[in-house]
């Protein structure tokens, strides 16, 4: 199997709140057909990618939240998306909210999936860093209450052998920690997909506003370089219900270099053809885990609880 894999990073402008999944569906086929024309294999969307960014509203009533979330996938409205894919011959990364009932009772995740070109869930992610906050803060001009909505993921960082390589998912947040790479590192990840949806006003934080794109790319290329893996960092940006949203959409190589970047600020396909094999190069060298890691220095630094620096 070829070890190239021509990724697309479909970028989304803003879906606004009355935006119904059949209207963005659509834009998302229109995507899915510009990728096929673009020689694509595997096309990624972003966090959230059906609906508007809802955790910008408090809400109390249980229908209202729960109309954020698919029950199913595919699901009714999201069936002509995997369809038009299958005929199209092209994988697929979708964030989506995610709604499961069970005897534990109800739970809500904010999920991404990877699916094959034949159709077939390949692998599933749930988000880990979710930030925010739970409670209403009026305070803000907007909301953003991911820890009320959505329990923190209970799969882990997996990475899955997909698309000729091993591939690895992480929503938004969890881009900006060093554990969410090195978790899918130790595993020999190669492709990580990565949707988001980032405000570009952060209101606990007002004084970081003017670096969004700046630490957007920053986390994106460490995590890429210091793991040698390709990143896909896939935004929804522009200015969503009056919030302005970045996006810089990016497709990073294991050097750390962006060797694709969005233009605009809504749908936009950009493309990169993925040499999994420049993985190596990183990966026996300079980053070579098993020669050159140092895990009981590591345990050391942090079983010294309370240990003051030497003098
Ligand atoms: N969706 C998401 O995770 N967004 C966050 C915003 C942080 S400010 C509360 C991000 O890290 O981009």
């Amino acid at each position: 199997m070829s070890r190239i894999v021509t990724v697309g990073a479909a970028q989304l402008g803003p879906i606004a709140r009355a935006e119904g999944r059949a209207e963005v569906v659509e834009r998302l086929i229109a995507l899915l057909r510009q990728a096929k024309a673009m020689g694509c294999d595997l096309v990624v969307f972003p966090e959230l990618a059906l609906t508007s960014f809802f955790p910008r509203w408090f809400m109390t009533d249980e229908a209202q939240i729960d109309a954020y979330f698919e029950r199913e996938m595919p699901g009714p409205q999201t069936r002509p998306l995997f369809a038009e894919a299958q005929r199209l011959g092209l994988g697929f990364c979708l964030g989506y909210a995610e709604l499961v009932e069970d005897a534990s009772g109800k739970h809500r995740f904010n999920t991404a999936i990877l699916v094959d070109a034949e159709g077939r869930i390949v692998g599933k992610y749930r988000k880990v860093h979710l930030p925010g906050h739970a409670e209403h803060e009026p305070w803000r001009r907007f909301q953003h209450l991911e820890k009320r909505y959505f329990e923190i993921g209970n799969l882990g960082f997996p990475v899955y052998r997909a698309f000729g390589g091993l591939v690895g998912m992480c929503i938004c947040n969890d881009r900006r920690w060093p554990e969410t790479y090195r978790v899918m590192g130790l595993q020999g990840v190669e492709l990580v997909l990565v949707g988001y949806n980032t405000p570009l006003h952060n209101p606990p934080a007002p004084e970081h506003d003017h670096l969004s794109a700046f630490h957007n790319h920053l986390v994106m290329q460490a995590g890429a370089y210091q793991n040698g893996t390709f990143v896909v960092g896939v935004a929804k940006g522009g200015t969503e219900e009056g919030v302005p949203s970045l996006a810089g959409s990016a497709i990073i190589a294991p050097s750390g270099e962006i060797v694709a970047q969005a233009a605009s600020l809504g749908d936009e396909l950009i493309v990169a053809r993925c040499d999994l094999d420049l993985t190596r190069s990183y990966k026996e060298t300079i980053f070579n885990f098993a020669q050159h890691r140092v895990p009981e220095a590591y345990r050391l630094i942090t079983e010294r609880k309370g240990a003051q620096p030497p003098e």
